[in-house]
C-alpha cells in the first residue's frame, strides 16, 4: 500500500509531526538526509504507526499515493531549495510540497511562483507549537493556493490543535500568507515573552522576591485575564531547581537571549510596509543587547545602578499584572495590524478573526485575551483599539502602567517593551503630533516640501528668508 502523505527532515519537529500523521491513522513515508537519522527515528520512537523509512528520494518519492504530498521539515533557507531541487526531477504536475519550516516568506514567495510554473503545487506553512505542539496539536498557518490546501485540508484539521472554536488550522491566504502570519505570530511572541521578562525584572530586582514568590504570583496570574501559554511556562520555571547548585534553575541561567530571526524579519517586514510594531522591535533590540554581556558588566560597575527596595504591596502587584496586560494587547495591536497590511498590500486574501482563532490552541502565543481580540478585530480596526469596550479595558489599566514605568525609572530599570507599549499607544491616541516640526526641519535643510493645515497644496519656503513657493 502506498503511503498517503510523506515528511522530509527528521529532526525534532520532524519526527514529532511524523508520528502525529500516523497516529491519526495515516500511512506516512519519511527520509532525512542523513541516514542515520532515520534510522535512530524508526529504531527508537516508532512502534505501532505505520511509518515507512527510505533511504533514497527516489523510493521515497515511489512509495506516495497521486498526487503526492510532500511535508518538508527541513532547516530554512538554502536546506529548503537543496530539497526541493532535489525532489523536482521525481515529481509530476499536480504533486504538492508543503515547507513546514520557518522560511522567510520572501523564500516562500519565490519557490511558489518557480514550482507553479512546473505545475507543482506549494503550501508554505507555519508550524507553530515547538516539539510538543508537533506531537500532540501544533497551530497550523498554511498558505498557497486554495486547491493545494483542499489536497491535504482533512490530514491538517486532523493533526492540528483542537479547540471549542475548532481545530488550529485555516487556509490562511495566498502564496506566501502562511509563513507571513507564522512570522508575525513568532514576533508577537518576541514581545510578550520580552514584556513577561521585564516584569519578572522588576519583581526581581525592585520588589527582591524570591523566584518561588515570583512563581505563585504568575501562576495566580495565569488563572485570571492573563491566562496564556507564555506566563503559564513562566511560573512552572521558576519554580525549577537546578539538581547541581539547588538553585532556581533561572539564576544560573546566563542572560544571554538568543535568537532564528523571525522576530528580526517581523520587524523589517514592519518597517517596509510603514506599520508600528515598536513592541516587536525593541523586543528583538533587547535580546540584542543582552549578547554583550561583558561591556554590560563593565558599565555597570562604572554607572552604580540606584535601587530603591520597594514593599510588593498588593496595588504594586496589580499594577504590574496590568501593565503585562497591556504589552500584551499592544503586542497584538501591532502584529495584527502588520498582517492586515501585508494581506492589503500582497493580496493574500487573510482572514484576521481566523489568524486569532487558530492561535487559540497549539502555539506558543495562546492565550484569554484572543478571544476579547476576536469579538473586535475587523480589517478596519485591525490594530483592535476602536472599540468602546476595548477602550475601557485599556483605559482601566493604564494608570497602572504609569505606576510602573515611574518605579522602572525610580530604579534604573530598563522595560523597553513594557515602555514602547505605552508610547504607541500614546502616539496613536494624540491628534496632534510634533512631526510638524519634523516637516519644517526636513524643509529647511532639504527642500523636502510640507502640507499646511488650513489649505491644500504642498508648499516649501526658503526658511531665513520668506516663502519662495
Ligand atoms: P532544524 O531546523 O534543526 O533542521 C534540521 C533538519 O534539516 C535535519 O533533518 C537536517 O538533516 C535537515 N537539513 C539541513 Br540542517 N540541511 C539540509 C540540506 N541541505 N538538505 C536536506 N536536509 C537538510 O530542525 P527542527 O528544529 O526540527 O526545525 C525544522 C523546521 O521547523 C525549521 O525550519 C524550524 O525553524 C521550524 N520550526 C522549529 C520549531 C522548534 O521548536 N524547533 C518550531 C516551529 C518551527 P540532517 O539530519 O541530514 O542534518
Amino acid at each position: 500500500m502506498k503511503s498517503h502523505i510523506g515528511l522530509i527532515g527528521l529532526a525534532v519537529m520532524g519526527q514529532n509531526l511524523a508520528l502525529n500523521i500516523a497516529r491519526k491513522g495515516y500511512k506516512v513515508s519519511v527520509y532525512n538526509r542523513t541516514a542515520q537519522r532515520t534510522e535512530e527515528f524508526v529504531k527508537n520512537r516508532v512502534t505501532n504507526e505505520e511509518i515507512e523509512p527510505h533511504y533514497d528520494i527516489e523510493s521515497f518519492v515511489k512509495s506516495l499515493e497521486r498526487p503526492r504530498k510532500i511535508i518538508l521539515m527541513v532547516k530554512a533557507g538554502k536546506p529548503v531549495d537543496d530539497t526541493i531541487s532535489q525532489l523536482l526531477p521525481h515529481l509530476e504536475p499536480g504533486d504538492l510540497i508543503i515547507d513546514g519550516g520557518n522560511s522567510h516568506y520572501m523564500d516562500t514567495e519565490r519557490r511558489f511562483k518557480e514550482l507553479s510554473e512546473k505545475g507543482i503545487l506549494f503550501l508554505g506553512m507555519g508550524v507553530s507549537g515547538g516539539e510538543y505542539g508537533a506531537l500532540y496539536g501544533p497551530s497550523l498557518m498554511p498558505g498557497g493556493s486554495r486547491e493545494a490546501y483542499n489536497l491535504v485540508e482533512e490530514i491538517l484539521l486532523k493533526i492540528a490543535a483542537k479547540t471549542e472554536d475548532g481545530p488550529c488550522c485555516t487556509y490562511v491566504g495566498e502564496r506566501s500568507a502562511g509563513h507571513f502570519v507564522k512570522m508575525v505570530h513568532n514576533g508577537i511572541e518576541y514581545a510578550i515573552m520580552q514584556a513577561i521578562a521585564e516584569v519578572y525584572h522588576i519583581m526581581r530586582d525592585v520588589l527582591s522576591l524570591s523566584s518561588e514568590e515570583m512563581s505563585s504570583i504568575f501562576e495566580e496570574w495565569n488563572r485570571g485575564e492573563l491566562s496564556s501559554f507564555l506566563v503559564e511556562i513562566t511560573y512552572k520555571i521558576l519554580r525549577k531547581k537546578d539538581e547541581e547548585t539547588g538553585k532556581p534553575m533561572v539564576d544560573v541561567i546566563l542572560d544571554k537571549a538568543e535568537q532564528k530571526g523571525t522576530g528580526k524579519w517581523t520587524s523589517q517586514a514592519a518597517l517596509d510596509l510603514g506599520i508600528p510594531t515598536p513592541s516587536i522591535n525593541l523586543a528583538v533590540v533587547e535580546r540584542v543587547i543582552s549578547h554583550f554581556k561583558d561591556i554590560r558588566t563593565r558599565l555597570s560597575k562604572l554607572y552604580n545602578k540606584r535601587r530603591s527596595a520597594t514593599q510588593g504591596s498588593e496595588e504594586f502587584l496589580r499594577d504590574l499584572r496590568n501593565s503585562l496586560f497591556f504589552a500584551m494587547f499592544m503586542a497584538f495591536s501591532q502584529g495584527m495590524w502588520l498582517i492586515a497590511e501585508a494581506s492589503k498590500e500582497f493580496g493574500y486574501g487573510v482572514n484576521l478573526s481566523e489568524v486569532l482563532r487558530i492561535w487559540k490552541g497549539g502555539c506558543i502565543i495562546r492565550a484569554k485575551l484572543i478571544d476579547t481580540l476576536r469579538r473586535y478585530i475587523s480589517n478596519e480596526n485591525a490594530y483592535l483599539l476602536e472599540n468602546e469596550e476595548v477602550m475601557n479595558l485599556l483605559k482601566g489599566k493604564i494608570d497602572s502602567l504609569k505606576n510602573i514605568l515611574k518605579a522602572s525609572i525610580e530604579n534604573e530599570i530598563p522595560v523597553p517593551v513594557l515602555n514602547s507599549s505605552y508610547n504607541y499607544f500614546m502616539s496613536l491616541t494624540e491628534e496632534r503630533l510634533p512631526a510638524n516640526l519634523i516637516q519644517a526641519q526636513r524643509d529647511f535643510f532639504g527642500a523636502h516640501t510640507f502640507e499646511r493645515v488650513d489649505r491644500e497644496g504642498v508648499f516649501h519656503i526658503n526658511w531665513e528668508e520668506g516663502e519662495i513657493g
